[in-house]
């Protein structure tokens, strides 16, 4: 299929465990999902969530034994563990809708355009996961004194060895939320080895470079973390718009972290045909870091008028959120538009804002059909 921007084509390629997916790359396995999915319902399915990894070696992890598996908790705590699968899965469980999106999701329409993975929409999913706290696990292993932060590693690794391996921390308030999880399951069945098999880290309204794959071990660090994942990639400029002039370097940056607010008109599709003079419905999905959405908006005239659309069903504050409206458009060519407003009172942009790597575009986004 081809995207909807320069050297946009890319084979639709099956891996095991999934239906057909946009193919970023092959080694290591990058994914996107083709974005007609999100229009088939709130909850994105297993076998159409997107796939992102960084390293080539051991991805997705080739020797993994469910039976000899262990996550090790080590560092600044009281008591060291080494839990099973079945130990994890013994203590309380909890589920929690949330969705899982890459800091570069929609990187390929920057502009100018910056390096990295050229993804349309599609580096997104929603999902319900189903795991235990990462507090309980936390509180089990009695944090010592002077901890700062918590970091984690998966089990894939770099393919040579001057690449650094991939691990990401957390602050230890956000690791202690009652929020993070330590998922097993989404949507009903086992994680997809390529979405993480068999443990990940689920950081509801944070980018997905901290929902770290293949979890196996989780360190409790009293000195903020010093790996390349967090010191030099994955940082948004550090300012409220995390922006700079289109081409600029960022003169200071900070660890990326909470999603802005988002939609998308999932239907009509970009460039379909809807009947002149009847209502026709505008749909789509909308989120942010964790208010919840308040508000959608959408517009038939690239934003002259606006409409206020009706929300669907709530399932959590860190899910999608469905909305729809009923339009009638005259004959010709419109630009649709929808404008998200969250909880906590921010909205949309109706120009987009620039950083080099291409990082959490929210613009309003346009759909563009034609009546006859
Ligand atoms: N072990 C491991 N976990 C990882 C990564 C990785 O490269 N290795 N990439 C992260 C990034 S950047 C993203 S966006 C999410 C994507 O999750 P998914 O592949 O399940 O969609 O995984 C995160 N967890
Ligand atoms: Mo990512």
């Amino acid at each position: 299929m081809t995207l909807p921007f320069g050297n946009g084509e890319r084979p639709l390629v099956g891996y095991p465990q999934k239906r057909p997916l946009i193919r970023l790359t092959s080694r290591p396995p990058q994914l996107e999902t083709p974005f007609a999915v999100f229009d088939g319902g709130l909850i994105t399915p297993n076998d159409a969530f997107f796939v992102r990894y960084h390293l080539s070696g051991n991805t997705p992890p080739q020797d993994l034994d469910p039976e000899t598996y262990r996550l090790a908790v080590k560092g600044a705590v009281r008591t060291p563990l080494s839990l099973s699968l079945a130990e994890l899965k013994a203590m309380p469980a909890k589920e929690l809708v949330a969705v899982n999106q890459c800091s570069g999701n929609s990187r390929g329409f920057s502009k100018p355009r910056v390096a990295g993975g050229q993804a349309a929409h599609g580096l997104m999913g929603n999902a319900r996961w189903h795991g235990v706290t990462l507090k309980s696990v936390l509180d089990r292993a009695d944090i010592a004194a002077g901890a700062v932060q918590v970091s984690f590693n998966g089990l894939d690794e770099p393919a040579a060895p001057d690449t650094p391996d991939f691990t990401k921390a957390l602050d230890l308030d956000h690791a202690r939320d009652g929020e993070v999880m330590l998922a097993w399951a989404m949507n009903g069945s086992e994680l997809p080895m390529l979405n993480g098999f068999p443990l990940r880290l689920v950081v509801p309204g944070t980018y997905g470079t901290y929902w770290v794959k293949h979890l196996h071990e989780i360190t409790v660090l009293e000195k903020p973390s010093d790996s390349f994942w967090m010191t030099s990639a994955y940082r948004i400029p550090d300012n409220d718009c995390a922006c700079v002039p289109p081409g600029a370097a960022a003169p200071k940056t900070r660890p990326i972290g909470r999603y802005n607010v988002r939609s998308f008109i999932t239907s009509p599709p970009e460039a379909g045909k809807v009947v002149a003079g009847q209502e026709t419905a505008v749909r789509g999905i909308a989120f942010d870091g964790g208010s919840g959405i308040a508000r959608v908006e959408v517009s038939a005239d690239a934003g002259q008028h606006w409409t206020e659309a009706r929300l669907g069903e709530d399932l959590g504050k860190y899910s999608f959120r469905g909305f729809e409206v009923a339009l009638r458009l005259q004959a010709g060519m419109h630009r649709l538009m929808s404008r998200a407003t969250s909880r906590d009172g921010s909205t949309q942009p109706m120009e987009p804002r620039w950083n080099p790597p291409g990082y959490m575009r929210n613009v309003v986004e346009t759909v563009t059909v034609v009546a006859a």
